[in-house]
């Protein structure tokens, strides 16, 4: 059984259009803790964390909240350093993954252990505030743990996470400049053709088995609208033709089974845009499902290590 700690991260100065604010308290309604002490899990919530002070920094002028979002890249850094078992970052947009990703990187080197990321979005999320055009620092994450130039204002991440140990699945939402820069990066992407074709099971099997093997961390960051918005509205930047509740679940279902899932992002859920919170419910079962609630129990699959 694992040692949970939420981390409610109120941030919501990745965009233009705010509500994500209220995604730490929405999870929290959908009952995430009972959900997870149900499975018999240890569950500290440690409440919602603050930015620390706002910086003077300066960028390209058209970013939006540039020194909210250095000030909350620093906090979410040391936070999520600081947490011994399983930190869940309840977003709070994705511009938090500049943290908690930077974060997990550093544990994992204190650790001595490759970290791993697993990108479950519409989008790459691959800008850097050079070639963002919305300005919206939500689409910049993983340029910035990945290490990419551009980011001067922030924090440089204490341990950049090389490109090709991050996995995307889902994409299907990528802007020019950020298509060029993935793939001569060496991100591994999973687009939702490849999905369509051959299954979600196979590519993110073959993920696994590669961070088995490392003997690697592994960090997973989901953005709501990796999901199909039928199932879930209350995001923002809605793409159709997205994952199915069946698909999303059996992503959780073998990362459980994995046993390799070391911290865990939820992101831009935007409670305003809900129906009678049926995001958020759906949100916090993919969770329980990723901690191990199963329709029958399975043996653990061993994924190559
Ligand atoms: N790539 C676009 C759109 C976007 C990225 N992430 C989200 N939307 N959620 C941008 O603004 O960078
Ligand atoms: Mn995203
Ligand atoms: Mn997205």
């Amino acid at each position: 059984m694992t040692d949970i700690t939420l981390l409610g991260v109120p941030l919501d100065c990745g965009k233009d259009r705010k509500g994500c604010l209220m995604g730490p308290d929405a999870y929290r309604v959908a009952g995430m803790a009972g959900a997870l002490a149900e499975l018999g899990h240890t569950v500290t919530d440690a409440g919602n964390l603050a930015p620390g002070p706002l910086p003077d920094v300066s960028g390209p002028a058209h970013l939006v909240d540039l020194a909210e979002n250095v000030a909350w890249t620093g906090t979410l850094i040391e936070a999520g350093r600081a947490v011994d078992g399983m930190p869940i970052f309840l977003g709070g947009d994705h511009a938090l993954a500049m943290g908690s990703v930077a974060g997990m990187a550093a544990r994992a080197q204190d650790r001595k252990r490759p970290l791993f990321v697993l990108w479950l979005d519409a989008h790459s999320d691959f800008h850097t505030p050079h070639s963002t055009q919305s300005g919206n620092l939500h689409g910049c994450p993983v340029a910035y743990f990945t290490g990419q130039p551009g980011f001067d204002a922030f924090p440089a991440p204490p341990a950049p996470v090389p490109p090709d140990r991050v996995c995307m699945i889902g994409l299907r939402s990528v802007d020019g400049p950020e298509k060029t820069a993935v793939t001569a990066a060496r991100v591994t992407t999973h687009d939702m053709r490849e999905i369509d074709e051959t299954g979600i099971a196979m590519p993110l099997r073959s993920f696994l088995a590669h961070v088995a093997q490392a003997g690697g961390d592994l960090h997973v960051s989901l953005d709501v609208d990796f999901l199909d918005p039928s199932i879930a509205p209350a995001v923002g930047t809605t793409v159709p033709g997205g994952t199915t509740f069946r698909e999303a679940h059996l992503v959780m279902e073998m990362l459980s089974e994995s046993g390799l899932v070391t911290s865990l992002d939820l992101v831009e859920l935007n409670p305003a845009l809900d129906e009678r919170g049926r995001t958020a419910s759906l949100m916090v079962d993919l969770t329980a499902s990723l901690m191990g609630r199963r329709i029958f129990d399975r043996p653990t699959q061993s994924f190559g290590a």
